[in-house]
């Protein structure tokens, strides 16, 4: 049954865990909604038939005396409570709050740029190498520190964005310009990209694939083109042999 409403919503692929989570609070919200569209259509008629001025030449002034539509209306609140409190809230903690444990995921840091997405990886020791804002500038955009050992195997890419594949990812994420925002469709996650501020997200991709990253805020003239982000959903082999092609260092390489 979820499955063809969300075939009936056309809601698009879903690739990651808390995703399908999402899809079903959109399906219940839009069951009630079916529900009250459905009880209303038939009380427009029903008032229409009932009230049609031939078979009322004179107003009423006592009106309806039984609380059918009081009874009615605790029920819709009912509905739209148990949504919000056994499914939208505990999604929303889930999601947004409980973080998982930064040794057990892939740990990335995006920073967006007019009109482009510009990606730190940790490299094999799992450890971004010290980072200032004080540095940030044109060619260092991660404000790198540049003699820090930690940072002497982190790479940096641009445009896509490896993770993978059953396992959680971290993504804190901020903008060198102007706000943009960090969407993946496919992930059920949006974020937006702040300069000033590095904010987490996380989530665990679910499925191998090629998805789509979209810039959410209308960021200026290019801002369509931030939809050539894509993110690779791969195997730990994969990303590894991937991670291996990297040049390490403060080094952006183009891929
Ligand atoms: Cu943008």
């Amino acid at each position: 049954m979820m499955e063809l409403m969300a075939k009936w919503l056309w809601l698009p692929p879903v690739a990651s865990e808390h995703g399908k989570g999402v899809d079903n609070l959109i399906i219940y919200i839009h069951w009630l909604m079916v529900a009250l569209f459905i009880g209303w259509i038939i009380y427009f008629f029903y008032a229409i038939f009932r009230f049609h001025h031939k078979r009322n030449p004179k107003a009423d002034y006592v009106g309806v005396k039984n609380h059918a539509s009081s009874y009615i209306e605790v029920v819709v609140v009912l509905a739209e409570f148990a949504l919000l409190a056994f499914f939208a809230i505990p999604l929303w903690a889930k999601a947004v709050d409980k973080f998982p444990e930064e040794k057990d995921s892939t740990v990335i840091q995006v920073v967006a740029q007019q009109f482009d997405w510009n990606v730190r990886y940790p490299g094999k020791d799992g450890m971004f190498g010290k980072q200032d804002m004080q540095l940030v500038k044109d060619n260092n955009l991660f404000g790198v520190v540049a003699d820090d050992p930690n940072g002497k195997d982190d790479v940096q890419t641009q445009t896509q964005i490896h993770v993978v594949v059953n396992k959680p990812v971290i993504i804190y994420i901020s903008s060198k310009d102007v706000i943009h925002s960090f969407k993946v469709i496919a992930m059920r996650v949006t974020q937006d990209a702040i300069p000033g501020m590095r904010i987490p997200i996380h989530f665990t991709p679910n499925k191998e694939g090629t998805y789509q990253i979209n810039c959410a805020q209308l960021c200026g003239g290019g801002h369509s083109g931030m939809s050539r982000g894509m993110l690779i959903v791969e195997s730990q082999a994969a990303f590894d042999k991937w991670l291996a092609t990297k040049t390490p260092g403060a080094a952006v390489s183009f891929e």
